[in-house]
C-alpha cells in the first residue's frame, strides 16, 4: 500500500476543518490495509464503533441486535460529544473482521475499527554512570568535541534562554515517576483535584487525578514502579531539573509534566484515546497553557477514532510529537512514505515526526526515516535520562526514536516559554524552520535536518 503524505498542503484544509467542527472521513481502505499486515496486532475479543451524530439510540439497538456488548464509552454524548465512540465486546467465537463487517454494514454507524495493541518505541542498552555523555542536550560547545550533533539546549540555557515554568505537557506513555529527585519539581499537580478524597472535584470524569491517570489500570496513580521506566526515562528528558547537581538536565527545565499513562508493557488505541483526549479537556476545561503532547509509541494499524483524537488535540492547539518508530523486530528501518507508521504517519497537521540521530551525526540504523512523513532528526541513541530502580531512582542509557522525540517535545515547551502565546501550528513552524541540514536526513524528512533550538 502506498500513501503519499503531503503535510503541509493537507495542513491549511485540515485545520479549517477542525475550526468548523467537522470531523474527517472515516477511511476504511487504511484500515483494511494495516489488517493485511499481519505483524500488526490487536485485540481479538474488541472493536471500536464511531455512532453518526444523533443516533446513539439507533446504533445502541444494532449493537445489542448483534450480540455486541459496550465495554466502554470513550465518548458519550451525555459528556457533550456530538456522536457517540464505544468499545464493544464480541460474543465468543466471533471474529473482528467479521463484527467490523457487519458495523460497517449499519447506517448509524460511521466507522468499526480494531483495537490495536500498542507499544513503546525504545530499546535499552546497558546503564551506567558519567558525565559529559548527555550529548543530546549540547551542540557544537559540547564537552564532548566529537559530539556535536545535540539540539544545542544547553548553548541555549547558558545564553539564558530558558524555560519560564508557564508552559505545560503531556506524557502519553507508560506511568512517569513522581518522586525522582531529579525530575520531581516537574511533575504537574492538578490545582482543581482535591487529592484522596474520593471525589472528582473538577468534574473531568476522573475521582483524584493528581498528577495525571493511568488509563491503562483505570486509576489514580501514574507511577506503578519500575516497569514504568519507559515514561520515565522520556519525562527526563524533555523536563530534568538543570543545574541542580543531580544527574540530568531537560529541554526545558521546568515545565509541569501531566502523565497519561497508558502503556505498561503494551497498550491499546482505546486507552490511547482516553489519554489524548483527557489531555484536551484537562486544556480546555481549565485553560492550562498545555502546548504538547510526547507520544514515543507505536504499532497497530490505521485508527481513525485515534486520528479524530489527534485532530481534536490539534482543534485545542495542542502539538502530537510522535516517534517516527524503530522499523520492525528485526531492527531494519522503514519508509514510511512507502508503509505507514501510525500514529507518526497521521496526515493531522498538528504532528510533529521525529526520527533518531546518533552522536556521530549519522541516522540511527533503527530510525524509521521518510520524505514527506517524518518532520525532523532529533538525538536518539546512547541517550542518558532518569529512571525508576528497584532501590529508588538512578539514570540509564536508551536508544529509540522514543528518545529523540522528547527531545522535540521539550523544544516545543521551550519555544512556547519563550514565545508565550504562540499557536500551535508556530510552534511547529518555528521547530521546523531551525532545523540544521544534517548530511545523513538530507531527502530523509521533510527538514532534510536536525532539532535545533538555539535560535529560538
Ligand atoms: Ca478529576
Ligand atoms: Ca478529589
Ligand atoms: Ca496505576
Ligand atoms: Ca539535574
Amino acid at each position: 500500500m502506498k500513501i503519499k503524505v503531503r503535510r503541509s498542503l493537507l495542513a491549511a484544509a485540515t485545520l479549517l476543518a477542525s475550526t468548523l467542527g467537522t470531523t474527517a472521513q472515516a477511511n476504511p481502505a487504511l484500515v483494511d490495509a494495516s489488517l493485511k499486515d499481519a505483524s500488526l496486532r490487536y485485540v481479538e475479543s474488541e472493536v471500536l464503533v464511531q455512532f453518526k451524530p444523533g443516533m446513539q439510540a439507533v446504533a445502541q439497538r444494532a449493537l445489542n441486535s448483534m450480540g455486541l456488548q459496550t465495554a466502554k464509552v470513550l465518548r458519550s454524548a451525555a459528556r457533550g460529544a456530538d456522536a457517540e465512540l464505544h468499545l464493544v465486546r464480541l460474543p465468543a467465537g466471533q471474529k473482528v473482521t467479521e463484527a467490523m463487517q457487519k458495523l460497517r454494514a449499519n447506517s448509524a454507524v460511521k466507522f468499526a475499527e480494531p483495537n490495536w495493541i500498542l507499544s513503546t518505541a525504545a530499546a535499552p542498552n546497558d546503564p551506567y554512570y558519567t558525565n559529559g555523555s548527555l550529548w543530546g542536550y549540547y551542540g557544537d560547545t559540547s564537552p564532548v568535541k566529537t559530539n556535536q550533533f545535540g539540539s544545542q539546549a544547553g548553548e541555549s540555557y547558558n545564553a539564558g534562554r530558558k524555560c519560564n515554568g508557564t508552559v505545560l505537557v503531556g506524557i502519553i506513555d507508560e506511568g512517569v515517576m513522581n518522586t525522582h529527585p531529579d525530575t520531581q519539581a516537574n511533575v504537574w499537580v492538578n490545582p482543581f483535584e482535591i487529592p484522596n478524597n474520593g471525589i472528582d472535584d473538577d468534574g473531568n470524569g476522573y475521582i483524584d487525578d493528581v498528577n495525571g491517570w493511568d488509563f491503562k489500570n483505570n486509576d489514580k496513580t501514574t507511577f506503578d514502579g519500575t516497569t514504568d521506566d519507559h515514561g520515565t526515562h522520556v519525562s527526563g528528558t524533555i523536563g530534568a531539573v538543570a543545574n541542580n547537581g543531580v544527574g540530568i538536565a531537560g529541554i526545558c527545565d521546568n515545565v509541569k509534566m501531566i502523565s497519561a499513562k497508558f502503556l505498561e508493557g503494551s497498550g491499546t488505541t482505546e486507552a490511547a484515546i482516553l489519554a489524548v483526549d483527557y489531555i484536551t479537556d484537562l486544556k480546555t476545561r481549565h485553560n492550562l497553557n498545555i502546548v504538547a503532547t510526547n507520544n514515543s509509541w507505536g504499532g497497530g494499524g490505521f485508527s481513525q477514532a485515534l486520528k479524530d483524537a489527534i485532530d481534536r488535540a490539534g482543534a485545542a492547539d495542542i502539538l502530537f510529537i510522535a516517534a517516527a518508530g524503530n522499523g520492525n523486530i528485526i531492527g531494519k528501518a522503514i519508509n514510511t512514505d512507502k508503509k505507514p507508521n501510525y500514529p507518526s504517519s497521521y496526515t493531522s497537521s498538528n504532528i510533529i515526526a521525529v526520527a533518531a540521530l546518533a552522536s556521530s551525526g549519522k541516522k540511527a540504523g533503527f530510525s524509521n526515516f521518510g520524505a514527506t512523513s517524518v518532520d525532523i532528526a532529533a538525538p536518539g541513541v546512547g541517550i542518558w535520562s532518569t529512571v525508576p530502580t528497584a532501590t529508588g531512582a538512578g539514570y540509564a542509557s536508551y536508544d529509540g526514536t522514543s528518545m529523540a522525540t522528547p527531545h522535540v517535545t521539550g523544544a516545543a515547551a521551550l519555544y512556547a516559554s519563550l514565545h508565550p502565546g504562540s499557536t500551535a501550528a508556530q510552534i511547529k513552524a518555528a521547530i521546523l524552520n531551525s532545523a540544521v541540514p544534517t548530511a545523513s536526513m538530507a531527502g530523509k524528512c521533510v527538514t532534510g535536518g536536525r532539532l535545533n533550538v538555539s535560535g529560538f
